[in-house]
């Protein structure tokens, strides 16, 4: 049979074109392979980065002493006065269940409430009222702001009461897991439960709280950070590392327990910040001035008469 397409029978002139253009196209095929063999390469082995929780970057500017057999449970500003709950653990059999003023000149808490009976957990202040959670036995009382007379209780659902704030409308409570309880304080009636949730993980061990200027701080148990919430959306937005403040408690007091306890006065613009038996209270300068865009209605803030001074230099730590 007679192959007219044999490259043997043509001229040399067109043999030699002929395969020069079988060699260019040889070549642009090994390009093109080689181009998109490398693209897939790099892409197969980039890695994408782990997702960083931004660090709050943060000032010591003061500090005063702190009871360290106070285990705090809540720590909040009102009326000027810082306000401390504490528990009783019975492995600290000096610790108390109680809540009331601490003196800044010792640290002690000039008691308001004694609730022995109880293991005496978060506190807030909304409507010349005190919530009162406890531990374990799912219940809460409720006191006059100004006499401290018991005037109710309420029950709720959760298994364990841990911190409490308020956003000015509701009481948000946490119970150590990675979702936050936002009642109505008439009933304390179920408003919603917010998922927490830090580089898309939900961030349990809440403990202590503290509303400021429409984001939830919130204590981590047994963890030297106080993370910054998202009262909507529930995303960790950044966090405080307050690593330092805790080797420092650890020095002085070696059985102190966690830090725990975040109080802000919003009449004076201070945050305080304290531990479980620490020996400790500090008073932060951080940025804490803009509010998230789709933040929920904050109702006024209680009105100070008394500002807490600190004599004595700023202490930069960050
Ligand atoms: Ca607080």
């Amino acid at each position: 049979m007679h192959d007219h397409g044999s490259i043997e029978q043509l001229s040399p002139a067109r043999r030699s074109l002929i395969l020069a253009v079988r060699l260019l196209l040889l070549l642009c095929a090994c390009l093109l392979y080689g181009c998109s063999d490398s693209t897939n390469s790099s892409e197969n082995n980039v890695v994408p980065a782990a997702p960083v929780t931004p660090l709050i970057a943060f000032t010591v500017m003061d500090d005063f002493p702190h009871d360290t057999t106070s285990y705090t449970e809540g720590f909040l500003v009102h009326d000027g006065e810082l306000f401390e709950s504490t528990g009783h653990v019975p492995e600290f059999p000096y610790t108390r269940s109680l809540f009331g003023v601490v003196d800044r000149r010792t640290g002690k808490i000039a008691v308001k409430v004694d609730r022995e009976s109880y293991f005496v957990e978060g506190i807030a202040f909304l409507n010349k009222k005190i919530y009162q959670l406890t531990y374990k036995t799912q219940v809460g009382f409720i006191y006059d702001a100004k006499t401290f007379r018991q005037l109710d209780s309420f029950r709720y659902a959760n298994a364990e009461g841990w911190g409490m704030t308020t956003d000015g409308i509701h009481l948000i409570m946490s119970d150590g897991t990675a979702e936050l309880t936002f009642a109505d304080p008439a009933g304390f009636r179920l408003i919603k439960k917010l998922k927490v949730t830090e580089n898309g993980m939900p961030r349990d061990s809440l403990n202590e709280l503290e509303y400021i200027k429409g984001f939830i701080y919130a204590n981590i148990w047994y963890n030297d950070h106080i993370v910054k919430i998202d009262p909507v959306t529930g995303k960790v937005v950044a966090k405080l590392d307050l690593t330092s403040l805790g080797f420092q408690a650890r020095l002085k007091h070696p059985d102190e327990d966690a830090l725990n306890g975040i109080a802000y006065d919003a009449v004076a613009d201070k945050i305080y910040v304290t531990g479980k038996l620490w020996p400790n209270i500090y008073q932060l300068n951080f940025p804490h001035s803009h509010p998230p865009p789709h933040s929920l209605p904050i109702a006024a803030q209680p009105a100070s008469r008394t500002r807490i001074h600190f004599p004595g230099p700023a202490t930069p730590y960050s």
